[in-house]
């Protein structure tokens, strides 16, 4: 009897799982029947840009966190695929800080090629999965028809993504703010905030691009607000750092340490929630955004039901290559050809991983660790090996150079670990990009 495995999201992490079986059926293994369900009527995940906030059109939460203008906020050599580069894709070497339709245009490229779309019911949401009688009952919506129904599986890989649903604090004075108050989820268009003075509460990724964004696109000025500590860039001149907000009046920003500041719209950087309403309880993963997450043996593997699977549950510095390490690794433990442990030796397993991850003092530290654990990944899979310590250097580069000028940084270019070639310089510095579209970006 074939077993049947269901792939829940077609994003990033997704895709990496059709393409590792799909690479194992290129070599004449046999392989299992694949469903995967995808709530959105195109593959890419986050990358698949929509203008839409709230809801779809079907009504569901919309998935999409991505905002236009967005660029790759670390060097692509620190995320291409081992077995498919920029320049097998593009047919050149390209710039290091592709934007968001670039970045699409290449995830889209490899599957294209492993030919898989046909595995994927676009449209489709998982509504709910549980297991009975040692099988995974998947009931999932046919959104444009309004059907459910349920399907059987052996195996469920459950890649639906962490960086969608918010975490929405509530500061007093909200309900009477008269400008606008939304998450970083809900931005789309830096253009909206032209001319005004914004307040941005979280100092991560989120804060720190969009408030970059906002400033490159004409705002009047920057104000971000911290709970643990500032970014310390050195911020252009419109731009300044302050303690926590501790309320609103009127338009009035009020902060911790006494100060003020007048402002137009707040944007609550403040990080999503892994969510995941569709899992039974027994099934559903609780953990912090960090690198050694919860419950998941090997990053990946369900300590309470290892036939269920979680992939790119880890707060990521590497993000396509580690996605692909871990579907691989998936891949071959569904195959039989890596044996999972009894339930106290994965216990340990992740145990291991959170002190290992709380030891390290730092970023780099930090970078380190989730290179260790791709390292690992791949040595017990036939992945194609590549230079991980190279694409680290990248990323600690990359650090410096954002540390030297954070408006900067996307000008610098690195070395492919894949095709050991060094990327070209970008036309134009990314302060004066203003138009990031797929023809103009690849115009080098
Ligand atoms: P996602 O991309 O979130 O894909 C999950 C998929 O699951 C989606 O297609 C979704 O529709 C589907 N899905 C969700 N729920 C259901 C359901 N119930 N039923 C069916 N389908 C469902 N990474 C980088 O490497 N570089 C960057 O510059 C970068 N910038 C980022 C900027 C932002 C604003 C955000 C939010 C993230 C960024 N990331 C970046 C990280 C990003 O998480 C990864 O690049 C990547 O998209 C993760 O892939 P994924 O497949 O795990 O999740
Ligand atoms: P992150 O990296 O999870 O960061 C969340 C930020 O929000 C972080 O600075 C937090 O501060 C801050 N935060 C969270 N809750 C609060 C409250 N209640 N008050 C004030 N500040 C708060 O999320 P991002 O959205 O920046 O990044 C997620 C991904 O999107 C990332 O992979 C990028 O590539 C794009 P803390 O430091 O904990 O005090």
């Amino acid at each position: 009897m074939t077993k049947r495995i269901a792939i829940l999201g077609a994003g990033p992490s997704g895709l990496a799982q059709l393409r590792a079986f799909q690479s194992a059926k290129e070599k004449g293994e046999d392989i299992p029947e694949i469903v995967c369900f995808e709530k959105q009527d195109d593959w890419g995940g986050l990358w698949n840009y929509t203008w839409r906030t709230g809801v779809d059109q079907y009504g569901e939460p919309v998935h999409g966190s991505m905002y236009r203008y967005l660029w790759s906020n670390g060097p692509k050599e620190g995320l291409e695929f081992a077995d498919y580069s920029f320049e097998e894709h593009f047919g050149k070497q390209i710039a290091s800080y592709p934007p968001r339709e670039v970045l699409f245009d290449y995830i889209k490229g490899r599957v294209e090629k492993a030919g898989v779309r046909d595995l994927i019911r676009f449209e489709t949401v998982v509504r709910h999965v549980e297991k009975i009688d040692g099988k995974f009952h998947v009931t999932v919506c046919d959104l444009p028809n309004d059907r459910e129904y349920t399907e059987e599986f052996d195996h469920v890989i459950c890649a639906t993504g962490h960086f969608s649903t918010p975490n929405v604090p509530e500061f007093k004075g909200f309900d009477k703010f008269p400008g606008r108050v939304l998450h970083a989820h809900d931005f789309r268009d830096a253009v909206e905030f032209k001319d005004q003075d914004i307040l941005i509460i979280g100092t991560s990724y989120s804060a720190e691009d969009i408030g970059s964004q906002c400033w490159k696109y004409g705002c009047k000025s920057v104000t971000v607000s911290h709970r643990t500590a500032p970014m310390g860039f050195k911020w252009p001149d419109n731009w300044q750092e302050v303690p926590l907000l501790t309320h609103v009046d009127g338009n009035t920003a009020h902060f911790k340490d006494g100060t003020s500041k007048d402002i137009d719209a707040i944007l609550l950087c403040t990080g999503y929630q892994h969510h995941f309403p569709f899992m039974e309880d027994a099934l559903r993963l609780r953990t912090a955004n960090r690198l050694a997450t919860a419950d998941l043996y090997k990053g990946v593997a369900w300590v309470h039901d290892p036939d269920l699977f979680y992939l790119g549950m880890q707060d990521q510095w590497f993000t396509f290559n580690m996605f692909d390490a871990q579907a691989w690794w998936v891949r071959d433990a569904i195959m039989g050809k890596i044996q999972i442990p009894g339930k106290a030796e994965m216990e340990k397993d992740v145990a291991d991983r959170v002190a290992r991850e709380d030891a390290g003092e730092d970023d780099y530290a930090a970078i380190e660790y989730q290179a260790e654990y791709i390292k690992e990944l791949i040595s017990e899979t036939d992945y194609p090996s590549f230079d991980v310590d190279g694409a680290t250097e990248a990323f600690f580069a990359w650090k410096g150079h954002k540390k030297e000028d954070i408006m900067t940084f996307r000008n610098n270019s690195y070395k492919s670990v894949i095709t050991g070639t060094m990327a070209p310089k970008h036309h134009t510095p990314w302060k004066d990009a203003l138009d990031d579209s797929l023809e103009v970006y690849l115009q080098n």
